[in-house]
């Protein structure tokens, strides 16, 4: 039942065109200047009122629904930490049934599904691999803060080479203490799974209504779609609230969080540095207290990857295989 192109998701093209309503309304307790709480705030703008959410334990959870209060105006539902795919799948499952049987209208009802990055890109792979090989309409976000932060910021398998976290904090005998490169979860999903015709990066932050158009853009796809954003926390990363849009504008800039979207295969660059050209990492690490105690060879090694990313991958920022055969 995969819908195509709808009405209903025209792209927004500009900021006065962009609906007023709000069905992630104010009253939460996220941290100021949380840029994942303006991932919930956005989805569900572009989304709008004919929208059912579940999403997986994490700050997204327990800051939106302290004491019985909640900001969701769309119906919420709070599924398991790893669970983001097999309740998006649940749910899509239910509303089809519920039309077929004639318990409910038939209409559209977007389903969309989000996770943090330890409970869709570590623990929630599977299901989250499963949900995108389904045969439904569903959306599932990955919202990034590069750590289990709910939990007071332990690293987690998409946190940033050299961050500091309460699992990865310096030391006398290691400088560096987190020393896995991030993973490529968005890129990972895209090259293997194609029932989905829709894969994304984006920042709430930067460039300004990317976020919600990609959201309307996944939706009016249809069938399962997969979008990763990347969200600076202030609490985690270690610097003042209000710079939270900068650092997310520095992200996408130098290169380190690649910003594009796959469609049927389809690569096209939000951001593309090869056109727009890339600010050194440095810019990004320096204003953030979790990267304090790096040194420069510390930054230059985090540089080198990233020119790599996009001067050595065959899809750049995208895939890192290395194309051609070599001789015997
Ligand atoms: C099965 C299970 N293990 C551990 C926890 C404890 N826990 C709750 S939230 C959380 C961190 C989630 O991190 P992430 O998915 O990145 O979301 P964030 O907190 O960063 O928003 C953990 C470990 C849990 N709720 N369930
Ligand atoms: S710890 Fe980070 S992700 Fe969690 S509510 Fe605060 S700013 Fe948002
Ligand atoms: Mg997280």
């Amino acid at each position: 039942m995969t819908q195509t192109s709808d009405l209903a998701f025209d792209r927004i093209a500009g900021v006065r065109k962009t609906p007023l309503e709000e069905f992630y309304a104010s009253g939460h307790r996220t941290c100021q200047g949380c840029e994942s709480a303006l991932v919930m705030r956005q989805f569900a703008k572009a989304s709008g009122p004919r929208t059912v959410v579940t999403g997986s334990t994490g700050c997204m959870y327990v800051a939106n629904t302290s004491y019985m209060t909640t900001p969701w105006v769309v119906p919420w539902m709070h599924t398991q930490l790893g669970a983001a795919g097999p309740s998006a799948i649940g749910m899509a499952a239910g509303l089809r049934a519920l039309m077929r049987k004639g318990r409910i209208a038939q209409e559209r009802i977007n389903v969309i599904s989000f996770c943090g990055d330890l409970g869709g890109g570590d623990m929630g792979l599977s299901g989250i691999s499963g949900a995108l090989q389904s045969p439904y309409d569903l959306l599932i976000i990955l919202y990034d803060n590069e750590s289990a932060a709910n939990t007071d910021i332990q690293a987690t398998g998409l946190t940033t080479y050299g961050a500091q976290t309460t699992f990865t904090p310096p030391g006398k005998v290691h400088r560096v203490m987190q020393r896995r490169w991030k993973k490529n979860v968005a890129g990972m999903l895209a090259v293997g799974h194609p029932t989905c015709r829709y894969v994304a990066t984006a920042c709430s932050a930067y460039p300004p209504l990317d976020f919600l158009n990609k959201v309307r853009k996944a939706l009016a796809v249809g069938g399962p779609t997969f979008i990763h954003t990347f969200d600076p926390c202030p609490k985690g990363w270690d610097y003042h609230p209000s710079y939270s849009h900068e650092l997310g504008e520095l992200g996408i800039k130098c290169g380190i969080f690649p910003l594009y979207e796959i469609v049927d295969g389809r690569v096209s660059y939000t951001y593309d540095p090869k056109k727009k050209g890339r600010i050194p990492v440095r810019e990004y690490l320096e204003k953030q207290g979790r990267f304090a105690h790096l040194i420069d060879e510390d930054v230059a090694y985090i540089q080198r990857r990233v020119d790599a990313m996009w001067e050595e991958w065959e899809i750049p920022g995208v895939a890192p295989l290395k194309g051609g055969l070599r001789p015997a």
